[in-house]
């Protein structure tokens, strides 16, 4: 077995402050773009000598092929052992909780979340740091430069070793020790939740249905749900994960969950249903005739997680990604605890959980998790909720009314603008942000401005400053208009618009939610001249 000093043609890799590279899989396939691309993360990195690496993905098409190729790059770079998910498996929180416990330098995870998968379709890599979480703005700048520098890799002249068997193997210099993806993470799960309690809730004859949506969780979900707590075979839907989920788009909410949906609606449905996406990071929560808003979710779990037994001291406090609602925000007014308003994304919640400001952290995107890793976690926010209807011994739709009444109901929805032509895109948002200072005052729609600007984060743990992260119109009566574009898109730009608006305690917590919203969609759509500068009249998803 030789090392091979291979040459790197320099190329525009990922961009800093997004977490991972994400491309067509096509693009990923070219020959020499995988290698080039962890070199440079290797390099940004100081190297890998002697380091000890966590690598797995979704599953998803030439997740097989980039994991051999990632091995052996990591054995001709120096590395002392790569731990893996047997087959390559290895859902986004799994592999977090696995850098923590096993000390790993960082991890490598191949995955492009929620974006479909196949050959025509979107992959992605990722390298995460020493404490479980997405890479910083410093080591994505690094890993940025060095894809505009790099001029050589290093491999093995190597066959492919076999993943299908747990133990350990050796590849040139370095061992590879082969997992089971769900073993580590079942056991920190059952630390933090009443299994027995939920085991009775199942006995009891409560219902569920989990969408694996084809995709990573499948094995987790049946493996804890089915196994652990006695639910019913049949409650994981979807549950073997396959290189194109299903032809589906493993993305965790009332569009792309459809049939999930539909049938938590009916009469006869089930009590209780879940979903989660590509990498098990993200969730949607059901109940029999309701969905749980992501914000919603954030805010209810705040409120009850002293239920469980992992959060029985209570929360330290919470954050939320700017966009998302801020419902929680009333929660931790009323606990008493800090709120954090931090851009999108999860890296920015790294610091707040590691220095112990924050317990709980979400995302209006599907995102909820917790400080026992650093990404957010799909069954955790499932595994909550379950542990607090078995508590409570109350209904979805119950908890969440009763959550309404007791702090009033921030009603909301994400609309995004897909595929829109980035230059098009680009030019609303810069048209709009020179626009900012003359907004306070004016009534578009009829509702009058109070505030506009552009968020920029203040982290407060390290003092560093993200700019550039979202123009947030505030209206009177606390309605709220937030516009951003994607940096998980393969096509074009995505336009997401936020819209909020807050009706108190004792109001009408009942309007359907566009109707709900309709007046803050139309001032947002004519401050932003959206129609015309996209050429859309309706969002491709509203969620
Ligand atoms: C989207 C979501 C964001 C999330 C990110 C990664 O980003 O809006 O909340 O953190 O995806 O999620 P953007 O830039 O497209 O809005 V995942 O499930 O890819 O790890
Ligand atoms: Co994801």
């Amino acid at each position: 077995m030789t090392t091979l000093t291979q040459d790197c043609t320099p190329f525009e890799g990922q961009k800093p402050g997004t977490s991972g590279l994400r491309k067509k899989t096509r693009v990923f396939m070219e020959p020499g773009y995988v290698e080039c691309f962890v070199q440079s993360v290797f390099n940004a990195i100081e190297g890998v000598e002697g380091k000890t690496l966590v690598i797995g993905g979704d599953g998803r098409f030439f997740n097989a092929e980039a994991i051999q190729t990632i091995l052996r790059m990591a054995a001709a770079n120096g590395a002392k052992r790569a731990i893996v998910g047997k087959d390559g498996l290895l859902s986004t929180p799994a592999a977090s909780h696995l850098i923590r416990k096993r000390s790993a330098s960082g991890g490598l995870i191949l995955s492009a979340s929620h974006n479909p998968g196949g050959i025509d379709a979107d992959f992605g890599l990722k390298y995460n740091v020493s404490n479980g979480g997405p890479a910083p703005e410093s080591v994505t700048a690094a890993i940025y430069d060095e894809t505009r520098t790099i001029s050589s890799y290093k491999t093995l002249d190597t066959d492919d070793i076999d993943l299908g068997d747990l133990g350990e193997v050796t590849l040139g210099g370095m061992t590879v020790e082969i997992v089971d993806p769900v073993a580590a993470y079942a056991v920190l799960m059952e630390k933090l939740f009443d299994f027995d309690a939920i085991k009775g809730l199942f006995q009891a004859g409560f219902t569920m249905r989990f969408d694996a949506m084809h995709a990573v969780t499948g094995p987790y979900a049946k493996a804890i749900l089915e196994e652990k707590l006695g639910a019913p075979e049949g409650t994981v839907l979807n549950g073997v994960p396959s290189v194109d989920f299903g032809k589906g788009h493993p993305d965790p909410n009332p569009i792309w969950a459809k049939p999930l949906v539909d049938m938590v609606m009916a009469e006869d449905g089930p009590d209780f249903a879940a979903a989660s996406d590509g990498d098990g990071d993200r969730n949607m929560i059901l109940g029999r005739g309701v969905y749980v808003t992501p914000s919603d979710s954030l805010a209810v779990l705040a409120a009850n997680a002293h239920l469980a037994p992992g959060y029985k001291e209570g929360i330290a406090g919470v954050a939320r990604s700017m966009p998302t609602s801020r419902a929680c925000d009333r929660v931790a007014e009323a606990m008493g605890i800090a709120c954090f308003e931090t851009p999108t994304g999860w890296k920015f919640f790294g610091n707040l959980l590691d220095a112990g400001k924050v317990t709980l952290c979400g995302e209006e995107s599907a995102g909820t998790g917790s400080s026992h890793v650093r990404e957010k976690d799909g069954l955790w926010a499932v595994l909550l909720w379950l542990n607090i209807i078995a508590v409570r011994g109350q209904s979805v739709h119950h908890i969440l009314k009763d959550h309404w009444k007791e702090y009033g109901r921030n009603y909301y929805s994400r609309h995004d603008y897909e595929a829109v032509d980035a230059t098009a895109a680009a030019e609303l948002m810069g048209a709009l942000e020179a626009a900012l200072p003359d907004l306070p005052g004016q009534r578009p729609a009829g509702l009058m401005i109070t505030e506009a600007d552009q968020f920029s984060y203040h982290d407060p743990v390290d003092g560093s400053v993200s700019e550039n992260q979202g123009l947030r119109i505030n209206f009177e009566g606390g309605a709220r208009g937030v516009l951003r574009l994607s940096g998980t898109g393969t096509e074009g730009a995505t336009l997401r618009v936020y819209l909020e608006r807050y009706e108190p305690s004792g109001g009408d917590l009942e309007i359907e939610t566009q109707a709900a919203l309709a007046q803050v969609a139309a001032a947002v759509a004519e401050l932003s001249d959206l129609e015309k500068r996209t050429g859309r009249t309706k969002p491709d998803v509203m969620t």
